[in-house]
């Protein structure tokens, strides 16, 4: 992306789409503690956990969607996909008897990396309304 594109997206604008943390993440330059990974999405624990577990799952995409609320039709398909794989987290880090899968999208819903990513979360009771 260009130096403007960039300088946009550090500024917290969604409107376009420049490298995050997470493309460093998905290629490993920097490590995290993978839970699943596949050609499409990767899966690992959220650095700051909410929960005992606490995991995202993201699209592998390069140059992809930053967030839910960009979503078009072409991208449905890995949508699906990522609600798959965050039941997959779900067994695999056995808390099937209760999780929350959260999407939080823009600013107003505490967005910080806009690169789209589901949180898994379990291994408590959970409350509700969220905060
Ligand atoms: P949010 O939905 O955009 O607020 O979630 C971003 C999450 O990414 C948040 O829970 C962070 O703790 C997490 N995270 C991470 O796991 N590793 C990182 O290097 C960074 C953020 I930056």
């Amino acid at each position: 992306v260009d130096e403007e594109t960039y300088a946009k997206t550090a500024a917290g604008s969604s409107e376009t789409r420049g490298p995050t943390i997470f493309d460093k993440i998905i290629s490993k330059e920097i490590p995290s503690s993978i839970v699943y990974e596949d050609e499409k999405v990767l899966a690992f624990r959220d650095i700051n956990p909410q929960a005992p577990v606490h995991v995202l799952v993201i699209p592998k995409l390069r140059n992809g969607l930053t967030q839910l609320g960009k979503a078009e039709t072409r991208h449905a398909e890995i949508l699906g996909h990522l609600l798959y794989v965050a039941k997959l987290v779900a067994e695999k880090e056995g808390i099937t008897d209760g999780f929350r899968v959260v999407i939080n999208n823009g600013p107003t819903a505490c967005q910080s990396v806009y690169h789209l990513h589901l949180h898994v979360l379990g291994g408590r009771q959970m409350k509700w309304p969220p905060g």
